[in-house]
């Protein structure tokens, strides 16, 4: 079967004529192109990725990395990166990738549909197998619904489909575009306790004060379901970050050093980007029991 082929197929099934089409995206690789009044998005169906999503009169609300890869086994770089079943490096296999196992893999296509007034909802699946068996000995389903419309739902459903209790961490590690981050503030973590990851993972508790930005920021706030606000002067706009269903938020900058570290990001590109992250990690790992679903969800307005 060629891609085309398999490109026709998806249509047939799921387009929906002048609002959702599968076409050949970075590389090739299939994505989901949404096109509504309200906003546009693109999916692609490597890692489940919402790699863009952007309203009428507004520059893009993800940013998305020009040097990142858009290859079968790696990452792209930006967007919304799908994490599970393990946060970071894996704590038992250094050689295992960063981020869990599903970020790189291919998902399917469970529906598209409209969704209320100006709104398209696109569920994708993904479960375990064979392959992902040997680095994770469970069986799970994910589900992964992505509704475009005025704001940017994604709401991941994890199901146990083994006969004992499934523990896993998730994530999605939402990239968003801002004018610079040295302008940049984000409200709503105020007085949450927080690790950060680049001063020996010490424990801090935020002042009553936004955090600001003057170095490489990577932080794992603890226990906090609240709403965050990136408060962008450059760009002239407020986004407002929701979650539901997780406990931890993790706030990254990779900054000067760490841009030019990493391959698939553009080294001068740290000013315009900043990760507010919905995430399940370390003492919040989730535990569910057998046939068991738990979902986490991220909405940005
Ligand atoms: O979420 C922040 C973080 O864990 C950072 O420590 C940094 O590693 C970032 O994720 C990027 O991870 P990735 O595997 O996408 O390069």
């Amino acid at each position: 079967m060629t891609a085309n082929t398999s490109l026709q197929d998806l249509n047939t099934r799921f387009a929906i004529p002048g609002v959702a089409a599968i076409v050949a995206g970075e590389k090739g690789l299939p994505m989901i192109q949404i096109t509504t009044p309200a906003a546009e998005a693109h999916i692609y169906l490597h890692g489940a990725h919402v790699a863009h999503y952007q309203r009428p009169h507004e520059p893009p609300i993800l940013y998305m990395d020009k040097a990142s890869w858009f290859e079968d086994g790696k990452p792209i770089r930006g967007g919304v990166p799908v994490i599970f079943p393990w946060f970071g490096p894996n704590p038992n296999d250094a050689s295992l990738p960063a981020h869990g196992l599903v970020r790189q893999r291919q998902w399917s296509i469970l529906s598209i549909a409209h969704s209320g007034h100006d709104a398209v909802a696109v569920e994708l699946g993904f479960s375990s197998n064979e392959q992902t068996r040997q680095s994770f000995p469970h069986d799970f389903e994910l589900r992964y619904k992505v509704t475009v419309g005025k704001t940017l739902s994604m709401a991941l459903t994890v199901t146990n489909k083994s006969d004992k209790p499934l523990t896993y961490e998730c994530a999605l590690h939402t990239y968003f575009r801002v004018g610079d981050i040295q302008f940049t503030t984000v409200d709503g973590l105020q007085g949450v306790s927080y690790y950060s990851k680049v001063e020996g993972n010490k424990v801090f508790q935020t002042g009553d004060h936004p955090i600001t930005f003057t170095a490489e920021t990577d932080r794992v706030y603890l226990n906090t379901r609240d709403v965050c606000v990136i408060k962008d002067p450059i760009l002239n706009r407020r986004i407002l970050v929701e979650k539901e269903g997780s406990l931890n938020t993790v706030v990254w900058n990779p900054w000067i050093a760490k841009a030019k570290a990493m391959p698939d990001f553009t080294d001068d590109a740290w000013p315009i980007m900043l990760c507010i992250e919905a995430v399940n990690s370390h003492f919040n790992a989730q535990t569910i029991q057998p046939a068991e679903s738990r979902t986490m969800t991220q909405i940005v307005h």
